[in-house]
């Protein structure tokens, strides 16, 4: 079955796509759609008012944002707003069900996992976060257990926190490289870029600029100036300058100039699409030995793993950034992260969705009563 494949995504309901409130998950749901378009398959969308997505068709609905999962505790009961924005989308999607091959879910919330089995369609779902809330993680472990093969994830660390890590697909991640121009002769300044929330750890990354007096340009969505500011007034003299959310032409401009990118996740990051991007850059990393950077980086080649929440071992490690090859960093980006690699992973996992789940309905025929 090779004939090109109707695809809808449903994007993640806790912003417009393009606001960067998303996170890594919009980078994801955007590249995937180039990609598969790329090879000629014809990918819609649908996402929260106010979205934005250069390739593929896209229809917005409005309504009330859900609140973000890693801002609930594991005992959180699943809540729906009024006039929710994911509700809506999930609506829509089944009244339009049949016009597509396999629907594709990016939110990591309860609903779409417990609608599943409502749906006539296969739905393949990208968890992107590892495991949060035990509500969820039910629901999510009924979907691994009853349709195989359609629940991927981005990494094997993160599909360990869950109870099910061999039911999940690992797609790791992909850019598209032409993007990102390789910079050989970097300026004396490190990078941090990320969702500028308290489980992205950013207070330790500046207190190593502190320490080693090397300047740290800050970019990516600020969703909590309270917590920004907190940091600036913990650090009054650290070295920071924040560069805001940028559009990827503009962050890899100022990415790529840095010595090093610094990852200071708090929790199990997913992937860490940020590390791939500074490799496509030529520019090295030094990460807490955490989640999903941990299969990313080659020590001591494109980068360093440190001991998580040690800011001594940031430190330590950045006297040690020359060491680090940005030729290879490149190199790597290329051989495990371009879009084609990326392309292949994703297509054979909406396959095994499909198939699946054909097959699934198939054996249910059969054993229906006469
Ligand atoms: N929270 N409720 C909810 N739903 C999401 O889809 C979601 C989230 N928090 C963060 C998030 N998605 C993304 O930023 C990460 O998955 C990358």
């Amino acid at each position: 079955m090779t004939a090109p494949l109707k695809i809808l995504m449903l994007s993640t309901p806790v912003g417009p796509l393009g606001s960067g409130l998303g996170g890594g998950v919009e980078l994801t749901l955007r590249t995937f759609a180039q990609e598969l378009g790329r090879r000629g398959h014809c990918v819609h969308c649908v996402a929260p008012e106010g979205s934005m997505l250069d390739s593929g068709s896209l229809v917005t609905i409005s309504g009330n944002w859900q609140t973000t999962a890693q801002s609930q505790g594991r005992e959180t009961p699943i809540t729906m707003p009024k006039d929710s924005v994911l509700a809506k989308m999930w609506d829509y999607g089944r009244q339009v069900q049949a016009q597509y091959d396999v629907l594709v879910n990016f939110a990591y919330d309860w609903l779409p996992f417990y609608l599943t089995p409502f749906f006539d369609r296969p739905i393949a779902h990208l968890v992107s976060m590892g495991s949060l809330n035990d509500a969820l993680d039910l629901a999510v472990a009924q979907v691994a257990q009853q349709y195989p093969g359609s629940v991927a994830v981005y990494s094997r660390t993160q599909a360990e926190t869950f109870a099910f890590p061999d039911q999940c697909t690992p797609l790791a991640s992909g850019l598209d490289l032409s993007l990102y121009e390789f910079c050989a002769e970097p300026e004396d300044c490190l990078g941090w870029v990320g969702r500028i929330a308290p489980e992205k750890g950013l207070e330790d990354a500046i207190a190593a600029a502190q320490r080693t007096k090397l300047p740290l340009k800050v970019w990516g969505a600020m969703p909590d100036e309270d917590y920004w500011n907190q940091i600036r007034q913990t650090f009054p003299d650290a070295p920071v300058e924040y560069g805001g959310f940028l559009s990827t032409r503009d962050l890899q401009r100022g990415l790529r100039r840095c010595r090093a990118l610094i990852m200071t996740p708090r929790w199990v990051e997913a992937f860490g699409i940020v590390a791939i991007e500074a490799l496509a850059c030529g520019v090295p990393v030094i990460a807490y030995r955490r989640g999903g950077p941990t299969e990313i980086i080659r020590e001591g080649k494109t980068g360093w793993l440190v001991e998580p929440d040690r800011v001594e071992a940031l430190v330590e490690a950045i006297a040690r950034i020359d060491q680090l090859d940005r030729a290879a960093c490149r190199a790597q980006a290329e051989a495990e992260y371009s879009l084609e690699a990326l392309g292949d992973r994703v297509e054979a996992w909406l396959r095994a969705t499909i198939n699946n789940h054909a097959q699934r309905n198939e054996v249910r025929c059969k054993t229906l009563p006469e």
